[in-house]
């Protein structure tokens, strides 16, 4: 405990774990001190993947260590403390209680949930309460407003290149390197079949982690997902290992297989460092400069690079930008009516739908997916069967290590499921089993015909998605953005759309995606 008088006290989150941090600037170890806390509310306010909560402790704890041996004092509150009060805005309480600081620091939340309840914290007076911008983030909340302010559509290609000439990143002056702005048509290859992704190194469990692992076990033993596969970096010196890898090792074919799937293969050429950034043990300047470098150096194509960059300054920082500028009330919005339960092997991976057992038992033992398994598989399935957004979106937050809800929110309601109605995605990423077939080797060993349709054993994929189209025809058609598809299902007979209506609502009831009584709870 600390014993000597506290000017200033520094609240540090367990996202917010950077050196450079805000609300760390002008840190005086002499006078101040840092708190830190693990609480009951931020580990069950969704009941997260095991594996995310081992991630965020560890590293928590680490971060503590990091600051000890600056000399920096640390109040760290373990989730065993017995004083424990079980919420950030309680520890606030019981630290300004004991320490009696002049003022109080902290960094912005990343979510609008934590950043309500700090704000209002603050205001039962004393002490000072300052809150500072989170400047781990290239565009501010006030920068992106202002883009944003007067545009009719918020669309993310615009955004983007705003961002390239602010960072001056693939730059040759005012104008792209190579001519082009977006390379994403070069990122949708499929990698021959003799070729494997390259072996990630193992990492060891350190005794530390060991008892974290033990602890989250005892404590949190009913949430979802295994923990002995635990791989994340809890450290900025392994964030770093994992990026060293991905330049050397996944970045020079990440470019044309990023969206590509593959049963057992979880990983493919992706880089694993989406915690890292989140959490704050890399910096998305540093690491988009030294892809940039990396093709400079012709270790690594353009198309790459740029698919990497892209993901980092332009949709992490769109989807943060939309997330802050339309809460709360974008996270209730339904633009589809969406009103069915989600199905329960989301939760199991017991289905012989053989891509979403793959995607489910690899969230299962590994937190992770990739963006296309997130995006076509889960997401896709989820809106055409038409999953009500809190079910869909509690499952997002819930089974993947890097699921915070301003990154998670956009990109599941925004993009997945369409239910912010145009916000993030101009339009529905809706596919049938075709999608799925061209881009992994899923469909090989399933036991549904990706070709058929209203037979007993055709893709359900296919006759949901006709159905998906065929009953938001009013609201989709006018859009103009899915015309072909449209095209299609009105040449289709009046018998064999009620043929595609009727498996569609047997599929549903059969995968348990009925509606939602009012009242239930999005866990079940
Ligand atoms: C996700 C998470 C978890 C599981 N536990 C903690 C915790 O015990 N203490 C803490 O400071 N932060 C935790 N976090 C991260 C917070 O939930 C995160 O800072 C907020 O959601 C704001 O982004
Ligand atoms: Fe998935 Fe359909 Fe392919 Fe089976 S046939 S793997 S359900 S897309």
């Amino acid at each position: 405990m600390i014993s000597r008088p506290i000017q200033t006290l520094r609240l540090v989150l367990g996202d917010q774990l950077s050196d450079q941090l805000s609300a760390l600037r002008g840190l005086d170890p002499a006078q101040d001190a840092v708190l830190m806390a693990e609480v009951a509310d931020e580990a069950t306010y969704v009941r997260h993947h095991k594996q995310k909560i081992v991630l965020i402790f560890a590293a928590m704890r680490a971060f503590a260590d990091r600051l000890r041996k600056r000399g920096v004092r640390v109040r760290y509150v373990t989730i065993g403390d017995p004083a424990n009060s079980g919420s950030i805005a309680g520890e606030l309480t019981r630290a300004c209680a004991d320490l009696r600081p002049a003022a109080v620091v902290r960094t912005v939340c990343g979510e609008w949930r934590l950043e309500e309840s700090l704000a209002q914290w603050a205001g039962t007076g004393e002490p000072v309460f300052e809150a500072r911008e989170d400047d781990r983030f290239l565009c501010s909340r006030k920068d992106f407003a202002a883009w944003a302010e007067g545009r009719r559509e918020l669309t993310m290609e615009w955004f983007y290149r705003e961002m390239r000439r602010r960072t001056g990143l693939l730059m040759e002056g005012d104008k792209p390197v190579g001519g082009v702005w977006n390379l994403d048509r070069d990122n949708r290859g499929k990698p021959p079949a003799g070729v494997r992704p390259p072996q990630r190194p193992s990492r060891a469990i350190s005794p530390g982690l060991a008892a974290i692992i033990d602890e989250v076990e005892a404590r949190f033993g009913d949430h979802f997902g295994e923990v002995e596969t635990f791989r994340w970096a809890v450290t900025a010196e392994e964030a770093e290992a994992d990026f060293a890898w991905f330049l050397e090792q996944g970045l020079p074919r990440f470019g044309d297989w990023q969206d590509a799937m593959r049963p057992d293969e979880p990983w493919m050429w992706h880089a694993l460092i989406s915690t890292s950034l989140t959490l704050g043990l890399l910096d998305p300047l540093d690491v988009c400069r030294r892809a940039e470098a990396a093709w400079k150096a012709g270790l690594a194509p353009l198309n790459a690079v740029e698919g990497f960059i892209r993901q980092i300054i332009g949709w992490r920082e769109f989807v943060r930008g939309v997330y802050w500028l339309k809460m709360p009330e974008y996270a209730l919005r339904n633009a589809l009516e969406a009103d069915r339960e989600l199905p329960w092997f989301y939760w199991s991976g017991e289905t012989d739908m053989a891509c979403v057992a793959d995607v489910v038992t690899s969230v299962k033992r590994h937190a992770y997916a990739h963006h296309i398994q997130r995006l076509m598989v889960t997401g896709n399935l989820a809106m055409l069967l038409g999953v009500a957004p809190d079910r869909i979106n509690d499952w997002y937050m819930v089974v993947f290590a890097d699921a915070f809800e301003w990154v998670e929110l956009p990109n599941t309601h925004g993009m997945a499921t369409f239910a912010d109605g145009g916000i993030v995605g101009s339009k529905p990423y809706a596919a049938s089993g075709a999608y799925i077939n061209r881009m992994s080797d899923y469909c090989r060993g399933c036991r549904y015909d990706v070709k058929g349709r209203l037979e007993d054993d055709a893709c359900p994929f296919n006759a949901l998605y006709w159905d998906f189209l065929d009953r938001n025809e009013p609201r989709l058609r006018a859009q103009g953005r899915l015309m072909m598809p449209y095209k299609t299902l009105e040449k289709m007979e009046p018998e064999e759309r009620r043929r595609i209506r009727d498996k569609a609502d047997r599929l549903k009831t059969a995968m348990g995606a009925t509606p939602v009584r009012a009242g239930s709870d999005p866990a079940g």
